[in-house]
């Protein structure tokens, strides 16, 4: 048996007892932190930033220094892969992100390899972030899952999915095939992200709503279960987390079905349902980022009833999805506070 982690983090996911769940936040890096800002203002555009290693570095580790967060996320954005896949990104300020059209899938295909190398800075970011963080703190790199990407990449923004979803069924082929090279070169990036200090992976499916549950099964749990599978093939053991947000229901089947050591909540999570999964994966969330934005009794009544009912053991404490970058940093310090006992400044 492997001697147990120094990571409270890492215990979690592998279902070993911990003293306290731990916890980190979706998006703890970004806008609601002054000092993110500041950083952000220096670089010329959003890609190039996250490009930077010292900066992106700098940026992974700023909500360290101010929370006893138990986990790093390296700053980067699921967008970057299309790019390195030769589809160019960026970003309108205000607005989102932006993609050309969708290249041809035969060139897209053969970029799979490049797009690793491609993606490089992003593994230097994490030996940097790595040799400065304290090994009791977790380090987690992370990918947009395959049917996510795709969405952006089909309709080159930000939107409702409605014209993705479309494509899914008018053009089913042609999405596979788009999934298939999402898939390849997510396994590769990933592992990259492994070898240069990532503990945990994080698989973002951040639209997996309203899909139908043979879609669902097809478009995004059979391409987490391959992307796991992959890694594995690979070589890699660091555990994954998988977060279908908006799976409602079908998270049960994929929890089943995808291979991953953790599965990542939404707000409307029930008690029971959490309870159910932790039977064999190690659950992460729910709490809501407007409630957190809220603040107030009612946010520290959330917290002892989320710790309350999925605590100590196989519970990652975190929001069901990122921090809303008008949320007060007091009230992030008040959750801190709450789960951990502890203060760092
Ligand atoms: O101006 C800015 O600073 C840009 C805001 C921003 C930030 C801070 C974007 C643009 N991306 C990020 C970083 C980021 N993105 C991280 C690392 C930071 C951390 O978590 O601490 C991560 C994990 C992501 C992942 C990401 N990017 C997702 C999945 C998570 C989620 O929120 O659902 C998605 C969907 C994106 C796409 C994206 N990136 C940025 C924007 C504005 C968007 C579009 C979001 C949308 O469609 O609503």
């Amino acid at each position: 048996m492997n001697a147990p982690s120094p990571s409270r983090f890492l215990n979690a996911l592998a279902g070993s007892p911990v003293d306290r769940p731990p916890i980190w936040f979706m998006r703890q890096a970004g806008r609601h932190l002054p000092e993110y800002r500041e950083l952000r203002a220096k670089a010329p555009d959003f890609i190039s930033f996250c490009l930077n290693p010292s900066m992106a570095a700098e940026a992974t580790l700023q909500p360290t220094r101010r929370f006893a967060y138990d986990a790093a996320i390296v700053f980067a954005d699921i967008l970057l892969l299309p790019q390195a896949l030769g589809q160019t990104v960026w970003f309108e300020t205000g607005e989102g992100p932006r993609l050309d059209p969708l290249p041809e899938l035969s060139a897209l295909r053969g970029e799979i390899e490049a797009s690793t190398a491609r993606l490089a800075a992003v593994a230097e970011t994490l030996g940097l972030v790595r040799a400065a963080l304290e090994p009791e703190r977790a380090l987690i790199g992370f990918a947009g899952a395959p049917w996510t990407v795709a969405t952006y990449m089909i309709e080159g923004r930000s939107s409702d999915r409605v014209g993705a979803r479309t494509f899914a069924y008018q053009q089913p082929e042609v999405l596979d095939q788009l999934i298939d090279v999402l898939v390849e070169a997510t396994i590769r990036y990933l592992a990259m992200q492994v070898r240069a200090g990532a503990q945990a992976l994080q698989l973002f499916e951040s639209w997996a709503e309203n899909l139908p549950e043979d879609l669902f099964e097809r478009i995004v749990t059979r391409p987490h279960a391959r992307i796991v599978e992959g890694l594995r093939a690979a070589g890699v053991t660091a555990p994954v987390i998988g977060f279908p947000r908006g799976a409602g229901a079908l998270v049960e089947g994929y929890a089943a079905a995808a291979g991953v050591e953790g599965v990542a909540l939404d707000t409307q999570a029930s008690a029971e349902m959490g309870r159910r999964l932790q039977s064999h994966v190690t659950i992460q969330g729910a709490l809501d980022p407007l409630l957190l934005r809220a603040g107030g009794p009612a946010l520290d009544r959330r917290v002892e009833q989320l710790l309350e009912q999925w605590g100590p053991d196989r519970y990652i404490f975190n929001l069901g999805h990122g921090i809303s970058p008008d949320t007060p940093i007091a009230h992030v310090q008040q959750v801190l506070d709450r789960v951990t006992g502890a203060r760092l400044l």
